[in-house]
């Protein structure tokens, strides 16, 4: 018999919340053979990642995931053998009764958010709150040795080593986006947040000695990049030159194809949790935008994070890479920072690789969970 899973996924804001969750669903199914039902509040959000999604429907099946939209009433409501509650979302109490009323109980996780800081090794797997009898247990993805790990399919760095070797599948996947980069321009991905620091770093790149292609993922941040190039509204589709720095519009594009972009860039800019993991996974140098907290205590998680990943590189490296995401993440002029860290391009390309290559070493999250469960039962 498989394992039968249910996945909450409550859409705060954003795509981290249903991208993360989604990605473990398909995983979960794929890999490791669990029956899964994704229950998940907000379809619209779903439909911009996997465009095959239909928002009308409140049971479909998508890549084998058994899709549900969350609905208001719970009556008859079948608890599964494991229940992940992402990101510290509540769960139906209709369906909490129905979890304590099963003969043998769930094992019930919470998955939460991704952070560097060294308190979560001590945290991952801990139980947390009881309801009738069902224990809840924290669940931690994260980098280091003694987390859960992070969210990784099988073959996913052979794949994309195998993509970046191979110009011709590159060149064809930027051409059926409409991206035609020049043959010599760096290219950047760009999705982030508001941020007031875009326009020092566009300027510069606009006087740079090399071209650069900067491609922007409708979003958030085009509202600053509109606002520099001095229009009114841009749009999918839309580029713009200034000086050496050309601007492409794109469309948000489905999950896997996000994946390619990120392969196919020189740079990355990316935000929240499940860009920034992919963009590791890119092995190519990055930017992170990290989602603001009140108290600026992601402040905090930004430098576990900067300290753990600028281990490895020489300190003048390791300077240049920690005043840009500084920067970047408040608001400050880009446009030294960024001048230093092309300084040290090669030592930080190689070093994303290398970084990337070891983190590939840890069993990734959704392997994590099923050896929880089975060590559970
Ligand atoms: O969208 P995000 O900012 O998401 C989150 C949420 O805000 C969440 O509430 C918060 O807790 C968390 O950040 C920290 O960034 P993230 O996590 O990178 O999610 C974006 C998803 O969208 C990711 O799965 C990649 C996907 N994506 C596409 O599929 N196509 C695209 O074109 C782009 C730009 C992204």
């Amino acid at each position: 018999m498989k394992a039968r899973w249910d996945i909450f996924c409550s859409v705060v804001d954003n795509y981290g919340d249903i991208g993360v969750t989604w990605r473990l669903a398909r995983q979960l199914v794929v890999e490791h053979a669990c029956a899964v039902r994704l229950w998940v509040d907000d379809l619209r959000a779903f439909e911009r990642l996997c465009p095959q999604i239909d928002v009308r429907r409140d049971a479909q099946w998508q890549e084998g995931v058994d899709v549900r939209h969350w609905p208001a009433e719970w009556p008859g409501a079948t608890a599964a053998d494991v229940v992940i509650a992402a990101f510290a979302c509540q769960l139906p109490p209709d369906y909490m009764e129905a979890m304590a009323a099963r003969d043998r109980v769930p094992l019930w996780v919470n998955l939460d958010y991704l952070s560097a800081e060294e308190w979560v090794v001590g945290c991952h797997r801990l139980p947390s709150v009881t309801f009738k009898g069902v224990q809840k247990y924290f669940f931690f993805p994260g980098f280091r040795p003694g987390t859960g790990g992070l969210l990784r399919e099988a073959g996913l760095l052979e794949q994309r080593q195998a993509f970046q070797r191979d110009a011709g599948a590159q060149q064809q996947f930027l051409h059926a986006l409409g991206i035609f980069p020049a043959a010599d321009a760096r290219l950047i991905s760009l999705f982030a947040y508001e941020n007031a620091g875009l326009a020092s770093w566009l300027e510069l790149l606009s006087t740079d000695g090399r071209a650069t292609h900067l491609l922007v993922p409708e979003g958030r941040i085009l509202g600053d990049v509109q606002r520099w190039l001095g229009l009114e509204r841009l749009a999918a589709g839309d580029i713009r030159q200034r000086g050496a720095l050309t601007v492409q519009v794109i469309a948000f594009v489905p999950q896997a194809h996000y994946d390619r972009l990120l392969w196919c860039c020189d740079f990355n800019a990316v935000r929240g949790e499940d860009s920034f993991v992919r963009a590791q996974w890119a092995g190519r140098p990055l930017l992170w935008h990290i989602y603001r907290q009140d108290e600026d205590i992601h402040l905090d998680k930004l430098d576990a994070f900067l300290e753990l990943y600028t281990a490895g590189l020489s300190p003048a490296a390791r300077v240049a890479l920690i005043g840009l995401w500084h920067a970047w993440n408040t608001d400050g002029d880009m446009a030294q920072p960024w001048k230093r860290l092309l300084e040290h391009w090669p030592e930080v390309n190689l070093h994303a690789e290398t970084w990337c290559l070891e983190q590939g070493l840890q069993a990734d999250l959704a392997t994590a969970l099923v050896q929880f469960y089975e060590s559970w039962i």
